[in-house]
């Protein structure tokens, strides 16, 4: 008379076009390893194989898989204009991959909801572009919610680079000095042991060279519209450009997008919420070879750096939030993500000529 569960189950799964019993859950009570952003990415793939596809773009110095999920809508157009949106490049920026993994939540899992993101625009996600220098991060005495003051790289939460080793005793690339845009320039160093090496040649680390050729490729298609690289903790979202102290020729754009964010967060009903400042990245500092300045140049219209905040009212945790504040602070980033996607999506429409 009744049917057995998994009978039911199976029943549902295959009508929904899902499988219910694989199907992954975001969480936000601790911070995702390496491994489990894999397995996490697998599971959407096998359960919304219809709308999610994994790509390996490359691998990392220590040979960790760099993988891609693009998310669609399922209807099989393959002309549609890309948000490109990576995290993680550098090892301490800890919030800035389960960003990532929220937004790719919510446009997956949470489909309905968004799916007016997805009508015309496809979505390519790189959640962690570092990944030995995250693991190495992890590597050391369990995170415990302490606040962590990073004054220099020797406490191993506070590594920035890849793990690449240079001639002599010094380790890593900062991967976001090493793309071919103003290589060299501004707030950088050609000295391996600096937390800023820009490494041997432009795309001289593996995990650049594979986010470049995927930002290439993307721009070279015209299908690339917005280039969105997650960092922290500053509390600001960066336009071109940052090797010199030019403005991007579509400033106004640029603010305009970055704005809505802006606005769309401060709307949010929660008791603090990050106030962002939009500023061109010069303003910061200058910087070359950033993933974002490459972006914009090879014709991404819209190339941005955000970087996530430092504190929330009177508390400052710099790289690493305590984990209770995951899910409020990502779910923040969202609000403001989706609103700069509407905008985007409002501001060009359809594939460029
Ligand atoms: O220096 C960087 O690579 C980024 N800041 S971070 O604290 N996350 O390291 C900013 C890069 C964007 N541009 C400029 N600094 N101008
Ligand atoms: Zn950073």
């Amino acid at each position: 008379m009744y049917l057995p569960f998994f009978l039911i189950t199976l029943f549902l799964s295959g009508s929904l076009g899902i499988s219910i019993l694989r199907r992954p859950e975001y969480q936000t009570d601790d911070y995702y390893t390496y491994e489990e952003i894999q397995e996490f990415l697998k599971g959407l793939e096998k359960s919304y194989s219809k709308r999610v596809r994994l790509t390996d773009i490359g691998r990392s110095y220590e040979n960790r898989k760099l993988t891609t999920i693009t998310i669609t809508n399922g209807d099989g157009r393959k002309d549609k204009n890309v948000i490109f949106i990576d995290a993680g490049f550098h090892a301490r920026e800890w919030l800035t991959h389960t960003t990532a993994l929220k937004a790719i939540n919510e446009l997956v899992v949470n489909f309905e909801e968004n799916k007016d993101l997805l009508k015309n625009y496809d979505w390519i996600v790189l959640p962690l572009v570092n990944p030995d220098g995250y693991t190495f991060t992890r590597s050391g005495e369990k995170f415990t919610n302490e606040t962590i003051v990073c004054n220099s790289e020797r406490d191993v939460k506070c590594w920035r680079k890849n793990r690449q080793p240079n001639d002599g005793n010094c380790i890593g690339t900062d991967p976001n000095r090493n793309f071919a845009k103003g290589w060299g320039e501004g707030v950088t160093s050609n000295d391996p042991c600096n937390f800023t090496f820009m490494g041997t040649s432009p795309f001289s680390a593996p995990e650049s060279k594979a986010v470049g050729k995927e930002i290439l490729s993307l721009a070279n298609s015209r299908r690339g519209i917005m280039y969105l690289s997650f960092h922290s903790a500053i509390g600001n979202i960066m336009y071109p450009w940052s090797y010199d102290s030019i403005d991007a020729e579509n400033a106004e754009e640029h603010i305009e997008v970055a704005q809505s964010a802006v606005d769309a967060i401060a709307k949010v009903n929660s008791m603090v919420s990050s106030n962002y400042s939009v500023i061109p990245g010069y303003k910061l500092y200058p910087a070359g070879g950033t993933s974002s300045d490459f972006a914009y140049d090879v014709g991404f219209p819209l190339s941005y750096t955000v970087e996530l905040p430092d504190s929330r009212g009177d508390l400052v945790f710099k790289f690493h939030p305590p984990t209770d504040l995951i899910k409020e602070l990502v779910e923040e980033t969202w609000i403001g993500l989706r609103a700069m996607a509407k905008k985007v999506i409002q501001l060009y429409p359809v594939k460029r000529s």
